[in-house]
């Protein structure tokens, strides 16, 4: 039985979940209004929800300052802060759960690592910690959207990130953490099985018959894999946020 607040729509068993950057939006850039357009005649047919790495502060800036109430569901930092109509869900932090000593240990090793590479620029907030992961960025999440594109470019030649990881990997085998490298400029560590699937035991309850799942990363290694590919979801994987609107409409017939 689908929840009583959903009714109103034509198919309230089916739930449309969406990644933001790539999929719903440019990445780090703000929702154009045909994506908004599109979103708001799929919400009268169906259930939406956005599951995104980022924390909300920055899904505020991208998807608009009334996010909360466009969506069904919003889920920041993969759905480890999450609402539901609104209305803020349970939630639990990375510190918690990984402790201070194991904490400082990472952090450390993170920021010589950071000191140590060869790198055109740099700009600030190289560590940024978060209420479910943190995330690491070379650069710095300081840097301008050109200053991204150029890093994302001498990564894909350099493997900058792609190496981090694997040091990391080889210091704290048995942490039980996750890398993921999901943007342009950054990756993700979070405990394993904190990634996008996390964010489905909140709509559990809600005993939706279809969940889809839009992403541009889903590509093993991508943050938008384990979602895309999880048994609980139909996948869809797309190339731009005009990629998304083409595919919903012609799923949903909008
Ligand atoms: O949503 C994808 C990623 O977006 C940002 O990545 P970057 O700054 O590297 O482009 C980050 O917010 C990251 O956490 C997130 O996974």
């Amino acid at each position: 039985m689908t929840a009583p607040e959903f009714q109103y729509k034509e198919k309230p068993d089916v739930l449309v979940l969406f990644d933001v950057d790539g999929t719903l939006t440019p990445a780090r850039l703000t929702i154009s209004d045909e994506v908004k357009e599109t979103l708001k005649k799929l919400r009268q047919k169906v259930c939406i929800g956005f599951v995104g790495g980022s924390d909300l502060s920055k899904q505020l800036e991208q998807l608009g300052p009334t996010v909360l109430d466009d969506f069904d569901y919003s889920f920041s930092e993969n759905g480890l802060t999450a609402y539901r109509l609104g209305k803020e869900q349970a939630s639990q932090s990375f510190i918690n759960w990984i402790g201070e000593e194991q904490y400082n240990k990472l952090a450390v090793f993170i920021l010589k690592y950071l000191s140590s590479i060869e790198l055109p620029k740099r700009r600030g907030t190289f560590l940024e910690f978060r209420n479910g992961m943190i995330n690491v960025s070379p650069i710095g999440r300081n840097a301008s959207t050109e200053e991204r594109n150029e890093y994302e470019q001498y990564d894909k030649v350099h493997q900058i990130r792609a190496k981090f990881v694997e040091a990391l990997k080889k210091e704290f085998p048995d942490l039980g953490l996750t890398y993921s490298i999901g943007g342009q400029i950054s990756f993700d560590v979070f405990p394993t099985g904190w990634d996008k699937t996390y964010c489905l035991q909140h709509v559990e309850k809600d005993g939706f018959k279809e969940i889809h799942f839009f992403g541009d990363k889903t590509a093993k290694g991508g943050n938008d894999y384990e979602i895309y590919e999880d048994k609980r979801t139909i996948g869809h994987a797309v190339s731009s946020p005009a990629d998304t609107v083409r595919i919903l409409n012609e799923i949903f017939n909008l």
